[in-house]
This record gives C-alpha cells, sequence and structure tokens, in this order.
C-alpha cells in the first residue's frame, strides 16, 4: 500500500532530489532523497508546501481559450485537442504570413528544456530565450571573458573552504537545499565569512564581517581589494605565472583605486578592507567569491562580476578544495551522454535571431537569448515581425520590469500560449492556458547532474493527476505532430523519450529506480592542477580579453559612480525569502499564510526625516506608480535605500488569497525594459529609484 517514489522538487528552479510517500495512490509525504548524502532528507517550506499545491483549486485545472479581452479573465474551459487545434491553427496563418521566425518561446529553461529547443527548432524557428536576462547573465558574460566559461563552468565547494567572500548572495534565505547545508557546514567548520549587502539578511547573521556597502559600488570596493592584493603580493604567485595573463595590465589600471579612494565610494573603511586582505591571504586558496545574482544588475555589474572573476583566479583557488571545482560531466567518468532531442532537429534556416543576441550583439550567448531584446523585435518589427510568444513556466510580467509596458507591447502579439500550473500574470495575460501537472503528478525528460561525481537524475510522476493537465513533454510532443513536425519528436510515451537519451550510454532506465539517480563515478574526479585547460582562445584566463574587446567590450573599466538618489528618494533594493520563489507560490494554501504580505523596509535616519516609525503606512511612488506599505523600520538597511520583497502585489483576481496582498516592485523599475548595461546585457533592475512619504 505504501510505497516511496523519487523525484526532482519542482517548487522552485534549484530542483532538488525528494522522495514522495505515496499510500492508496494519494501522496502522503515530501522529504529530500537522502540516497544524495548532500541532500539528506532536508527540504525547503516550498518544497514542504508539494501537496498544497496539489490540492490548491485557485489554479487552471483545464485547458482554457479566452474569449473576452486580454488580461479581462474571461475564459472557457476547452478540451486538450480544442486547445491544440486552437493554436495550430493560429500557428499555420502566423507562419504563412510572418514566416517560422516570427514565433519566439520565453522559457525558465534548467535541465529539462532539452525538449522545449527541439519544439522551437522544429518549428523552423532560432528565438528560444530562457529566463536568464533578468538573472544571472551579467555574471555568465563577465565569466566568459575572463575564463572562457559560462557562471556555471565553476561550482563552489563551501563546506571546506576557510572563506567564503558573498556580495548580495543571500545563501541563507534565496536558497538552494544542497548549497545552504555545505555553507552551514563550512560555517561550523570555522570558515570565515565575510557578506557585502546593503540590506543585513539572515545570512549576514552568519557572517565573521558584514559590510553594508553603499548600493551600487561593490565595483568600487573590488577595485580597492584588488588593489591593495597585488600591492602587497596576497595573491598565488604560481597559479598566476602558470594561467593568468594581463597581471601587469590590471596592476597598471588598479593604480588610482586604493583602499582609501574605495573607502569614499562606499562607506567601508580603508583600514577594514585592508584587514580583510590580509586575513584572505591566509586563507587562501581555500577562499570562494562568489559574485551573486544582485549585484549583477547595475549598470556596471559586468564589471563587478568580472572583478569577482579575476579574484577567484589570482588567489589560485580553481579547482582546490574548499575553492572552485569544475562541474563534472558524463565524459569525464569516461560515459556519453544523454543524447540531445534538440541535437537530432536541423538548424532553421533563418540564422538572425529577433533579439540580435550573436549577430547584432555578438558578444550575447545565443543559446538563451535576451528576452527584453525580443521586446523591440515585437514592439517595432525588426528585424523581422515576432508574432506569437510560447511561454513555459516563465513568468515574465513580473521577472522582467514594468507589467503594464510589456502588456503594451504583448498586445502586438497575435498568439501567447502559456503553459503553467498557476494563474500567473502572465498566464492570465495569454490566449491559451495549457496546464501542466504539478510536478508529482508528471515525468520529465532524464536530465544531466554535473558535479565531483556526475551523473544523471530523474523526475518520475509519483500520482496520477487530479486535474485535466498533460506533462510538459507531451503538450509539445502533440503540437509538434500537428504543425507536421512530428518526425523531430517521435514519441508516444516518456519511455520512448528516455530510451531515446539514454541510447549511448550503458544505463538502462530501471537503473534509476534504486536511488532516483544514476552516479557515474564511484569517487569525486578532480582536474590534474597542473594541466587545466580554459575557455578562451589561449587556453588561459584573459585579464583583457581581446575576444570580448574585439567586440566593443572594454575589459578594464574604469569607475564611474552610480547616480545618487535626489534629496527625498531611495535605491529600491528588492530579494526574496526563504519561503518564497519569485511570485509564484503567494497563494499557496500553506505558504499564503507565511507570506503575508511584503513591507517597506527602511533605514531609521531616513525614516525620521520623513516623519516615519515602524508599522506606519508610507505611501511608495515612481512617476504616476503609486502602492501603499507598512514601513519596517530597521538599522539593518543601507540609509540611501528602501527594500521590499519581490513577488508580491499580483493583479490577478483569480488568486484570492494574494489579491491585494502587498507591492509589486517591478512597477516602479520606469524605464528598464530598455535600459541595461551594454556590456553584460541584463536590464539594470537595481539602478531604480523611488519617493516615500508618509501616509497621515
Ligand atoms: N522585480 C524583480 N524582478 C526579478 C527578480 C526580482 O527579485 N525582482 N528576480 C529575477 C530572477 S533572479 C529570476 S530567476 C526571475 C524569475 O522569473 P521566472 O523564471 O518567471 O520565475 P519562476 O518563479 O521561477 O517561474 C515562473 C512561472 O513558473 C510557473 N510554474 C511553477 N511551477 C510550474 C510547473 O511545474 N510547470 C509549469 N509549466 N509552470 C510552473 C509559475 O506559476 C510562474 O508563472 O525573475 C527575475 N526578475
Ligand atoms: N527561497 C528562494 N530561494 C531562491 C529563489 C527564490 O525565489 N526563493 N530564487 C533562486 C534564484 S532564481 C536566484 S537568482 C537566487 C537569488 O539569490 P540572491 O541574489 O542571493 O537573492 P536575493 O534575495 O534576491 O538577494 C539579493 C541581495 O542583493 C542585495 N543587494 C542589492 N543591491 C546591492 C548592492 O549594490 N551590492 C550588494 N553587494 N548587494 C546588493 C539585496 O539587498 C539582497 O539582499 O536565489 C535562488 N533561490
Ligand atoms: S530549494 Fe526547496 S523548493 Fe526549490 S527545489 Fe529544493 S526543496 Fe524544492
Ligand atoms: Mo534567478
Amino acid at each position: 500500500m505504501k510505497k516511496t517514489v523519487y523525484s526532482i522538487c519542482g517548487m522552485c528552479a534549484v530542483r532538488c532530489p525528494v522522495s514522495v510517500t505515496v499510500e492508496g495512490g494519494k501522496p502522503v509525504w515530501v522529504e529530500g532523497n537522502s540516497n544524495d548524502g548532500g541532500m539528506g532528507k532536508s527540504l525547503c517550506a516550498k518544497g514542504g508546501a508539494t501537496l498544497s499545491q496539489r490540492l490548491d483549486t485557485q489554479r487552471p485545472t483545464h485547458p482554457m481559450i479566452r474569449t473576452g479581452e486580454r488580461g479581462e479573465g474571461q475564459w472557457r474551459e476547452a478540451t486538450w485537442d480544442e486547445a491544440f487545434d486552437y493554436i495550430t491553427e493560429k500557428l499555420q496563418g502566423i507562419i504563412s504570413k510572418y514566416g517560422a521566425r516570427s514565433i519566439i518561446f520565453s522559457d525558465r529553461g534548467g535541465p529539462f528544456a532539452d525538449l522545449r529547443k527541439a519544439f522551437m527548432k522544429a518549428l523552423g524557428s532560432p528565438n528560444y530565450h530562457n529566463h536568464d536576462c533578468t538573472c544571472g547573465r551579467n555574471v555568465n558574460h563577465a565569466s566568459k571573458s575572463v575564463y572562457g566559461l559560462g557562471r556555471k563552468g565553476f561550482a563552489y565547494d563551501y563546506k571546506n573552504a576557510s572563506h567564503i567572500v558573498l556580495f548580495g548572495r543571500n545563501i541563507t534565505e534565496a536558497l538552494k537545499v544542497k548549497e545552504v547545508k555545505g555553507f552551514l557546514k563550512g560555517v561550523n567548520n570555522g570558515a570565515h565569512v565575510t557578506y557585502v549587502d546593503p540590506l543585513a539578511t539572515n545570512t549576514a547573521s552568519k557572517a565573521t564581517r558584514y559590510w553594508q556597502i553603499k548600493p551600487g559600488t561593490d565595483y568600487a570596493l573590488l577595485l580597492g581589494i584588488t588593489h591593495y592584493i597585488l600591492k602587497k603580493g596576497f595573491y598565488d604567485k604560481d597559479f598566476v605565472k602558470q594561467y593568468v595573463n594581463g597581471i601587469s595590465k590590471l596592476r597598471d589600471f588598479l593604480k588610482p583605486y586604493t583602499p582609501e579612494w574605495a573607502e569614499k565610494e562606499t562607506g567601508i573603511s580603508a583600514e577594514e578592507i585592508m584587514a580583510f586582505c590580509q586575513e584572505i591571504n591566509n586563507d587562501r586558496p581555500k577562499v570562494i567569491f562568489h559574485p551573486g545574482w544582485m549585484l549583477s544588475r547595475y549598470s556596471d555589474s559586468f564589471y563587478a562580476s568580472r572583478m569577482i572573476h579575476v579574484l577567484n583566479a589570482i588567489m589560485g583557488s580553481i579547482e582546490v578544495p574548499g575553492g572552485l571545482f569544475y562541474p563534472k560531466g558524463p565524459g569525464d567518468a569516461g560515459s556519453a551522454g544523454l543524447k540531445s532531442i534538440a541535437g537530432n532537429v536541423p538548424a532553421p534556416e533563418e540564422k538572425e535571431r529577433a533579439d540580435g543576441c550573436g549577430t547584432r550583439y555578438p558578444q550575447f550567448d545565443k543559446g538563451p537569448g535576451m528576452l527584453h531584446l525580443a521586446y523591440e523585435a515585437i514592439d517595432t518589427g525588426k528585424p523581422y515581425p515576432v508574432k506569437a510568444n510560447f511561454i513555459h513556466r516563465h513568468n515574465p510580467l513580473i521577472a522582467l520590469p514594468e507589467t503594464a509596458e510589456q502588456r503594451r507591447i504583448w498586445d502586438k502579439l497575435e498568439l501567447i500560449v502559456s503553459t503553467d500550473v498557476y494563474f500567473s500574470e502572465s498566464s492570465w495575460y495569454a490566449d491559451v492556458i495549457l496546464p501542466e501537472n504539478t510536478y508529482i503528478e508528471r515525468d520529465s525528460i532524464l536530465r544531466t547532474e554535473k558535479g565531483l561525481k556526475p551523473g544523471f537524475g530523474r523526475r518520475q510522476k509519483c500520482v496520477e493527476p487530479i486535474n485535466d493537465t498533460m506533462p510538459g513533454w507531451q503538450i509539445y510532443t502533440e503540437i509538434a505532430k500537428r504543425m507536421g513536425k512530428g518526425e523531430y519528436m517521435p514519441f508516444e510515451s516518456i519511455e520512448d523519450i528516455w530510451n531515446y537519451q539514454l541510447q549511448d550510454t550503458d544505463i538502462k532506465i530501471e537503473d534509476f529506480d534504486a536511488k532516483g539517480f544514476v552516479k557515474l563515478a564511484k569517487d569525486p574526479i578532480w582536474y590534474d592542477r597542473d594541466k587545466l585547460k580554459f575557455g578562451t582562445e589561449s587556453g588561459k584566463i584573459e585579464i583583457v580579453n581581446k575576444k570580448w574587446e574585439d567586440m566593443g567590450v572594454q575589459c578594464l573599466k574604469p569607475y564611474v559612480a552610480p547616480q545618487a538618489p535626489a534629496d527625498g528618494s531611495f535605491n529600491l533594493l528588492f530579494g526574496r525569502r526563504g519561503y518564497q520563489t519569485h511570485g509564484m507560490h503567494h497563494n499557496n494554501p500553506i505558504l499564503a499564510e507565511l507570506l503575508g504580505t511584503n513591507k517597506l523596509w527602511m533605514n531609521p535616519q531616513a525614516a525620521k526625516k520623513i516623519g516615519i516609525k515602524s508599522g506606519d503606512e508610507v505611501e511608495i511612488s515612481a512617476g504616476d506608480t503609486k502602492g501603499v506599505l507598512q514601513a519596517k523600520v530597521t538599522d539593518f538597511i543601507h540609509p540611501q535605500a528602501v527594500f521590499m520583497l519581490h513577488g508580491f502585489g499580483t493583479d490577478v483576481p483569480a488568486r484570492e488569497r494574494s489579491y491585494g496582498r502587498g507591492v509589486a516592485d517591478q512597477i516602479f523599475m520606469k524605464g528598464k525594459l530598455t535600459d541595461w548595461d551594454k556590456a553584460g546585457g541584463s536590464p539594470t533592475l537595481q539602478g531604480c529609484f523611488v519617493t516615500v512619504k508618509a501616509l497621515s
């Protein structure tokens, strides 16, 4: 009667291994899959709300086709056949008028995305996008310009580290279960933790040194740190000699950027900076500088991230325990990889992406593209018209800035299809909603799990769906077939896909039964540190990368201080907490209770000036956009900034538990859809100001 099914959590994009207990066909318990030692039985609060998600009735339970105006909330429930016919007919019309390239795909991305990429290629469009333009693109591009490898080209060995330096990386709340466990082990083992953030988050309480930096000045801090480290010789000279090009150019460039100079820009004392450098020198090479994500959303964040990547290199912390390591893939363990589904579909005839990644913007990765740049194409019809948008497990209307402006642009689309489990802001504005099964009700394609012990992982259906929903793999396979592209996705069942993926390996699908995953190596794989190879043309770490400079990206850019807020206005900071995933679970019956509403954090100095105390209602505004929140007056925030949690203030009435609760941060980000970092590419979400006034 009682059985255990191993699967992969889907309550956030971290996708931890889980173990689900099923009794009489019903799920009764979810916990971490303890076959994975790093995970144990742990789960976060969102993972713990899995069963509540499934039972939530304020979700799309059938395919839905819009009957009223977009966003009006008038729908008719449809059968899957009707929904697919509707989509196919519209798509055929759009393709015959504008060509297949006029279709874009806006995906969350991640380890199961291969099938959706195949779907887009099969339709004949080059315009696949994932969410990363507002997540880690700047950090990724910065990493590529230094190592020739993206941001996922390295992983971090927290538990053995001697010093962990976090720039706005709220690792204990914006969490990944295995990572936070590794981090806490490191802390318990006595690692130093330096935490840099204008906000003293929960992670600051684990730090041995907390710096309440002036918002947007991390690049200055990093220049001051690197200047002093080079001046004092606090770096790994052997590693630099062997692997790093451009150290003398860096030294010259850094001449003006002394710790005393950095103090003036950042508010962090020169003495503290020098003491930190001394400590880091003792702790290296077991040192991790983590670039975070949020620091990556100012206009110079590409450069701040770049300097962090350079620091990791000159610490010599690459491919050492307690430092950074290359996540190893199947090939490193002597195995073939999963066979790619997209790899088997011919490339679309159209080579130019609508967003210009890889052509107009040669430095930006074509793979995930840049959704905000595709918006320009939707809006202007250049370089060619874009008329259809598939949205999968993505909520761009709140993930990108300026919801209202995005809706204006989306109105130029002739078809919007959203595959979601919730009425997100984006699915609510679509023409068709295709409800996916909740994750415990569905199988997904197999994933590759890179790491010191690489392997493959399987998400499998634990229980039958309770609604008229479908797994993503089937949705796209069905549409492809109806569009006459079935030959590229010739699958009738998930087993067909699994067997296809495993065909080059020695692994059978039954091998996943015992643990939920298959490891390809018994022992951790470390590369020979004398034979490291980086992805640059020289094979070395490039402080000045000629390829990037030739593409118009200066590598060592002089510091320009960020714009300061005008009198009475503040830098708007935002972030998340352990029991929320962006804006997606605010209506989950259990999590809605924990989340309540968001508040506006303000420093006492600033609050006093405008006559506000904790608990007072305040009006926040940017231009003609306004919102009201309760103030939380606290020393834990820099006087120049205010902070609010992301994901609140939904305007979707069907989400009754969260509708009207709190205020959304993205609505205040005026002009940010077209204001992006020219070197890294991401919208400068953080360079935004609001004014605050007392209401009574
Ligand atoms: N203003 C502001 N903007 C931000 C951020 C911020 O903090 N503030 N954070 C940025 C960051 S780091 C990121 S990564 C992005 C995140 O932006 P998104 O990637 O859009 O966010 P997610 O919450 O991961 O996923 C969103 C959608 O997936 C749906 N979903 C959930 N589970 C499932 C499922 O099982 N199947 C399907 N098909 N759909 C599902 C949800 O209902 C939701 O609509 O936002 C970025 N933008
Ligand atoms: N519980 C939970 N966990 C998550 C997610 C989630 O939605 N919920 N999302 C996942 C995803 S997609 C991501 S990208 C990560 C995000 O992980 P983080 O980026 O660590 O998460 P945030 O809470 O957004 O934290 C951003 C921090 O940046 C700080 N900050 C703002 N301006 C500056 C500045 O000028 N300098 C510095 N140094 N710091 C600054 C903010 O004050 C805030 O504390 O979390 C992942 N984990
Ligand atoms: S971090 Fe939490 S919600 Fe995200 S996958 Fe892991 S257990 Fe699930
Ligand atoms: Mo993210």
